[in-house]
């Protein structure tokens, strides 16, 4: 191989792992930010899910406030609450299922409340300011409307 397809060779290499970095990114001091946050001023919001909406399909979070968003189904259907760039853009402390077990990762993609009742609890600290969208992605929820907006500033 010569030196200049070497070099090409190299660029596209570095291209390609600067990509995925950016798209596969989450937020890695996530302990440190979960812990500098001040939990006793927690704020709790809760969305419900039903057929078919988010109820309110829009919320507000503040960047290093300590949050609890309770993900309520009360309808007949599962639904899923998609919002992978949203919950990469957010430090983790946990989540609990229907104060049954708790879970801890650094990042998540999407949660699904189940029918008739089922209760997911996010426990986060907004990170990266923007706007970002949430979906149902089962059959066509999200054209019957289920979408929202989940703004961090
Ligand atoms: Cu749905």
């Amino acid at each position: 191989m010569n030196r200049q397809i070497r070099g090409i060779t190299l660029a596209a290499g570095m291209l390609m792992a600067g990509i995925a970095a950016a798209s596969d990114d989450y937020i890695r001091d996530y302990a440190e930010r979960v812990k500098a946050a001040d939990w006793k001023a927690m704020e709790t919001l809760t969305v419900t899910l039903d057929e078919h909406s988010f109820d309110p399909s829009e919320l507000r979070f503040k960047a290093g406030k300590a949050y609890k968003l309770q993900l309520k189904n009360i309808g007949k259907k599962d639904h899923y609450f998609t919002a992978e760039k949203f919950f990469r853009a957010v430090a983790w402390r946990k989540v609990m299922v229907d104060k049954q077990g708790e879970i801890k990762a650094p990042y998540f993609t999407a949660f699904e409340p189940l029918k008739n009742g089922g209760q997911v609890d996010l426990y986060f600290v907004p990170v990266t300011p923007g706007s970002y969208e949430v979906i149902c992605t089962i059959d066509d929820h999200k054209q019957q409307g289920m979408s929202g907006t989940l703004v961090i500033e």
